[in-house]
């Protein structure tokens, strides 16, 4: 079948006189739903399906059932090889195109350890999303990321990280999966509508965020603006991070959930509040002024006088959360990773995969925290070069972890070794992070986003990263990328806070109408959300609150509603 009719090569050759677009992003003649499967053409790319799906499909996690638009669903494969274990690799994709496009492309990165096509709807939060890019008319694109979770008994629960004994595998992980899919997609947006698309973005939260400020560093021509949730933009370094958590807290009880039962961590999150809720002119159960809080409270305040009980902590756990919050460090006091911040979301024991207790303490999968479940896999396979197998048992999991050895272990998160020629450093991180010289230069946007209860990857890190990108901009970073932390939101989502909110939206704003973004407004899903206490409405209305663009902080102006947003300021 023709894709190109002559009149059609005519139009596009007078487009090519009139703007710098690449040839495959010329206006053609649009080719439909049912064509693309055999009419689309790119290097190294297979259409495996296509389907046009009618108005109505319902996206699960959403905070109402909404309909989704008519578009039309592609999945396919790029760069399909054998690896080096002897099993077959692929970048699979998945892309919904509606039927009425806004012009807008959105990449869709994942989280976790990938291996997974999430349904590309583009929702803009993990849970209780009122909107999602598909819905805006964007064009979502989703990927794997370029391996297949593997799962069942035989791999236990390492099955994620397998794919990381593949050089290359690791490669598309890192980085090199999102450049091949980018223009790829871009050329099947003009083959489907005949146009490019007016403007490209990149979203994700957690891993998927650290994909997002990859794509800033790596990807600044193919990227127009960026969102990026809670980054794991050092995520090998946060994986130390893991094995330090895991010895500390074994230390009070080799049984880790039982070293902190939740109402220990409550007790610290409501002395959080009791030392800093103030601070920032109101007590609504809010840390607005998080740097405040970390010289106001003091987690040895909470040591016991004589034996434990249940207004204080015993010596060992005073010292366990004191080491955690520190940050690791080798024999020598080199910091590896990052200190953390306290707040008032560390008691959040939401039992899914946001909370602080899932991560730290006790995840839903057999009782192991996911740092020593998926956290573990990850420092064995991907992050260690050359890979270091663990087997997939929580026993197993757990002893690789409290074997760690913070002097000899840590540093192959920097090595290299015969196929393997990028360290877990190169390849995950954006290079030159704090510079993004070739975004500004060619004027992208980029949002951050960050809950300052994070358990996965400290918000201290995320803003030491924003405040030495300012340095480096003269003061002047905002011009280009702003930094909103997510009081108490815990990883993506949960946690005490106003953790329902639309940044891509405002980074729509930001990249098409100039208009760069000093507050998002947020809302808690009162009674959906289990950490958000149920006072947090008035007459049955969500509290809201804007999420202030940093260094500045939501406060409160001193009259009305103290649930509405309106009555609070950006100062
Ligand atoms: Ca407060």
């Amino acid at each position: 079948m023709p894709i190109l009719r002559p009149v059609a090569i005519a139009a596009a050759t007078l487009v090519l006189a009139a703007c710098s677009s690449t040839p495959e992003m010329v206006a053609r003649t649009p080719v439909g739903c049912a064509e693309l499967a055999s009419s689309f053409a790119s290097p190294h790319t297979r259409i495996t399906s296509v389907e046009a799906i009618a108005q109505g499909v319902t996206v699960p996690g959403m905070a109402q059932p909404y309909p989704m638009p008519a578009h039309c669903k592609v999945t396919g494969k790029m760069n399909e090889r054998t690896g080096v274990d002897g099993k077959p690799y692929a970048i699979g994709f998945e892309m919904r195109l509606p039927v009425q496009w806004s012009g807008r492309f959105l990449l869709q990165a994942n989280g976790g350890a990938d291996g997974v096509v999430q349904p590309a709807f583009g929702n803009v939060v993990v849970n209780g999303a009122t909107t999602n890019a598909l819905m805006q008319g964007f064009a979502v694109l989703s990927s794997d990321a370029g391996h297949t979770a593997e799962s069942g008994p035989a791999v236990g629960l390492v099955g994620g990280n397998l794919f990381s004994v593949d050089p290359q595998a690791r490669l598309d992980y890192g980085y090199q999966a999102n450049g091949a899919l980018a223009p790829m997609a871009k050329k099947l947006i003009a083959t489907h509508y005949g146009k490019a698309p007016k403007t490209s973005y990149m979203m994700g939260c957690s891993n998927g965020g650290r994909h997002a400020m990859v794509a800033a560093a790596r990807y600044a021509d193919q990227f127009d603006g960026v969102l990026a949730g809670n980054p794991g933009f050092n995520l090998p370094k946060a994986a130390v991070q893991h094995a330090w958590d895991i010895q500390a807290f074994s230390a009070v009880n080799p049984d880790i959930k039982a070293a902190f039962p939740p109402d220990d961590m409550r007790l610290v999150a409501n002395a959080v509040l009791d030392k800093c809720d103030a601070l920032d002119g109101l007590a609504d159960g809010m840390v607005n002024n998080l740097p405040a809080c970390q010289k106001a409270f003091d987690i040895r305040a909470l040591q016991c006088k004589g034996d434990k009980g249940a207004q204080c902590l015993s010596a060992a756990q005073v010292t366990a959360l004191d080491k955690v919050f520190s940050g690791p460090v080798n024999s020598k006091g080199d910091r590896l990773y990052s200190d953390w911040p306290w707040d008032a979301g560390v008691g959040a024991s939401q039992m899914g995969f946001g909370s602080w207790r899932a991560w730290k303490l006790q995840g839903p999968i057999a009782g192991v925290p996911i740092i020593g479940a998926l956290g573990a896999g990850s420092v064995a396979f991907t992050f260690t070069t050359p890979p270091k197998p663990v087997a997939g048992n929580p026993p197993a999991l757990i002893k690789s972890m409290l074997d760690y050895n913070f002097d000899t272990d840590a540093p192959k998160i920097y090595a290299t070794q015969g196929l393997f020629t990028e360290s877990a450093m190169q390849f995950m991180t954006p290079p030159k992070a704090t510079e993004l010289a070739d975004f500004k230069a060619r004027g992208r946007k980029m949002i951050v986003y960050h809950g300052t209860s994070d358990p996965v990857f400290s918000y201290n890190d995320t803003r030491n990263w924003y405040e030495a990108l300012n340095r480096n901009h003269q003061g002047r970073a905002a011009d280009f990328a702003r930094l909103f932390p997510v009081p108490g939101m815990n990883h993506c989502q949960g946690g005490p806070a106003t953790e329902q909110f639309d940044m891509l939206s405002a980074l729509v704003d930001w990249v098409e109408n100039g208009k760069a973004p000093q507050s998002v407004v947020a809302t808690a899903r009162t009674g959906a959300n289990p950490d958000v206490p149920a006072n947090w409405q008035t007459a049955g209305k969500p509290r809201s609150r804007p999420l202030c663009a940093y260094p500045q902080m939501a406060t409160y102006q001193g009259h009305g509603d103290i649930n509405d947003a309106a009555s609070f300021s950006c100062r």
